[in-house]
């Protein structure tokens, strides 16, 4: 089953967001399949965020990535990277359209609230660098049959 990472980012705690935008994703019959609380280092910032390393926006994101505790998940699901990135809209909340959690919580273009892995390959990457094979769980809720049919294309 396709797997993605999610984080969400420190404004999302500080701001008590965390339970509705987890919502979103148990509502859209997504799957949880690990989940913790941490303070992302300095090192894992560098090595989560090393493809944008030479943008001029970099320090100021290791700084907000890194300044209070995230909450990091993986979501499961058939097409679970696509689906995650279309329910978190674009980047910037002022841009992302309403009804996606960065256009009904955001508004700031460093404050965006949420990370999620945008390919195949960086989602198997960075959850690796959060994730060791045994945190993560394999299960089926009984509402699964009726959220995903088996063979569709
Ligand atoms: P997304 O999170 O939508 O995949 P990316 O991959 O373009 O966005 O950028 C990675 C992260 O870098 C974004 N989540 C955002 O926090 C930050 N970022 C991107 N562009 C800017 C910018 N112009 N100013 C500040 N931060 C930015």
């Amino acid at each position: 089953m396709e797997q993605t990472l999610i984080i969400l980012k420190p404004d999302c705690i500080q701001r008590r967001l965390v339970g509705r935008i987890v919502k979103r994703f148990e509502d859209k019959g997504l799957t949880v399949a690990g989940m913790k609380l941490m303070h992302i280092t300095k090192d894992l910032a560098d090595r989560h965020y090393a493809p944008h390393k030479d943008k001029p926006f970099y320090p100021g994101l290791i700084e907000y990535i890194t300044s209070g505790p995230v909450v990091v998940m993986v979501l499961s699901g058939a097409g679970v990277i696509n689906m995650a990135r279309k329910l978190m809209g674009k980047t910037f909340g002022f841009e992302a359209e309403p009804g996606t959690i960065r256009g009904d919580f955001g508004a700031s273009k460093t404050y965006n609230l949420i990370h999620g892995s945008d390919a195949p390959e960086s989602a198997e990457t960075e959850i690796a660098l959060y994730f060791q094979p045994n945190e993560l769980l394999s299960y089926e809720t009984p509402a699964h049959k009726w959220t995903f049919k088996p063979g569709e294309s």
